[in-house]
């Protein structure tokens, strides 16, 4: 095992702390156990070292060793390829988690993101790019249910996949978007209880909170 080194910002403002995207990292490295270390890049600017590592000028990235990835997907993806206890050796099990984990970033963040940026903007609900979008998220929750009514996890056992599901799932459920999916709704609970993160979600709190 190389040194682990997640990158994330110094600083963010009071409404995105707890789900900036480091969290993921966070949450994977936990669940494996693995020990890292945080480092920071300034919020306020991104500078060429910065673009370097991360070409759209966002956070997170990390480096294993001589190794530097972005893309939270494609970080949780090189873990899980190392450990079971972010993927699962049995091909059909890791069929399912592959499947899963480019459906929570392609299919639904797809749908649930700009829905719950025009939250966060403030925006107006009522026009017809906001039924637009919120019809777009509904397509995808409607399909979600049924999956989670009958599992507990994705792809057999926990795996990278949910982290990234439960991570795109619990934004929407910050603004009550799953009150009529009872089953998202508590995949949401269940994966948000379990002691990794739990741990990252307070480790990132605290991050941000020091640079107050
Ligand atoms: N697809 C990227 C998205 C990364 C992303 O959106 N990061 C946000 C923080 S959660 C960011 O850096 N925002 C600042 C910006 O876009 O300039 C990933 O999953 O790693």
């Amino acid at each position: 095992m190389s040194d682990l080194v997640l990158t994330t910002f110094d600083w963010v403002p009071a409404p995105p702390r707890g789900f900036v995207r480091d969290i993921r990292v966070r949450w994977a490295l936990e669940e494996a156990g693995l020990p890292y270390r945080v480092e920071s890049v300034p919020f306020g600017e991104r500078n060429a070292a910065h673009l370097a590592h991360q070409p759209f000028g966002q956070v997170p990235w990390l480096t294993d060793g001589d190794l530097s990835l972005f893309e939270s997907g494609a970080i949780l993806l090189h873990l899980g390829e190392q450990y079971t206890a972010l993927m699962p050796g049995d091909p059909h099990a890791r069929g399912a988690a592959l499947e899963w984990l480019f459906a929570a970033l392609n299919s639904v963040e797809m749908a649930s993101l700009p829905w719950a940026i025009l939250k966060f903007s403030g925006g107006a609900e009522d026009g017809p790019a906001w039924k637009t979008l919120d019809d777009f998220l509904t397509l995808r929750l409607q399909r979600m249910e049924p999956v989670l009514t009958d599992r507990d996890w994705l792809a057999g056992p926990f795996s990278v996949a949910d982290i990234l599901m439960v991570d795109v799932l619990r934004l929407v459920d910050r603004f009550d978007g799953l009150a009529t999916y009872p089953a998202c709704r508590d995949y949401v609970a269940r994966a948000t209880a379990r002691p990794a993160f739990t741990k990252a979600h307070a480790d990132q709190m605290a991050h941000f909170a020091a640079a107050d």
